[in-house]
């Protein structure tokens, strides 16, 4: 089982390259934004709860999303790999991942960290927010709040994960294409020992 984290701050284009991962390694994805939106869009109690918190750019409940990636992985049990993307966003949710992992004798082999500008940043979430219609992505003050919680809470994750060297930096701007063939590259080394 191969597991790694994609990390990085908002808009840094985590969903982005996720998605191109997951198909060429075969891995399964767990965007813990993406379970967050689904709660929201069948409009459950924790969705509810979820979107005023994510409306004000703040960060959801340790409890709330650790309790939805245990899930996930119990409802995988013969995957090939995780890929974690937007998760783990504090170091509780670090903390809880280690362990819920350790339990199954498979933990994170790379922490691949985007490397994106705040200006850069900025410019791609609102210009998502033109279609998307996520409200998260619309407000200028909004987005830069989200950048604030990043920088506050989940930036100390990737020091939880140097202590062990898994952590990878990769240059976030440039093409979709190159950004991938970097990761690609980082992933290789690690799977088949070659690039
Ligand atoms: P997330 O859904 O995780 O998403 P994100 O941080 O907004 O974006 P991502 O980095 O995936 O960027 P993307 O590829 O889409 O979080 C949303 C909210 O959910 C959080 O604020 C929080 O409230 C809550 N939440 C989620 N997980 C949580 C957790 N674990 N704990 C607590 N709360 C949690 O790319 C962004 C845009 O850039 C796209 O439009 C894309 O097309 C564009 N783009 C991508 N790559 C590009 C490139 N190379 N060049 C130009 N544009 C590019």
């Amino acid at each position: 089982m191969f597991n790694l984290i994609l990390f990085g701050p908002p808009g840094s284009g985590k969903g982005t390259q996720s998605e191109k991962l997951v198909v060429k390694y075969n891995l399964h994805h767990l965007s813990t934004g993406d379970l967050l939106r689904s709660e929201i869009y069948n409009k459950t109690a924790l969705g509810l709860e979820a979107q005023k918190l994510m409306d004000k750019g703040q960060l959801v409940p340790d409890e709330v999303v650790i309790a939805m990636i245990s899930s996930a992985l119990d409802s995988h049990p013969n995957s090939n790999g995780f890929l974690f993307d937007g998760f783990p966003r504090t170091s509780a949710q670090a903390e809880a991942l280690d362990k819920l992992l350790e339990l199954k004798n498979a933990p994170i082999a790379v922490m691949l960290a985007l490397d994106v500008s705040e200006e850069e940043l900025v410019k791609r979430l609102l210009k998502r927010g033109e279609t998307s219609g996520r409200s998260d992505d619309t407000n200028d003050s909004v987005i830069r709040a989200r950048i604030i919680e990043y920088h506050k809470k989940t930036a100390p994750v990737a020091d939880h994960y140097k202590k062990s060297g898994k952590v990878v930096m990769v240059k976030g701007e440039g093409s979709v294409n190159e950004i991938f063939n970097a990761l690609c590259k980082e992933i290789d080394k690690r799977i088949h020992g070659t690039e």
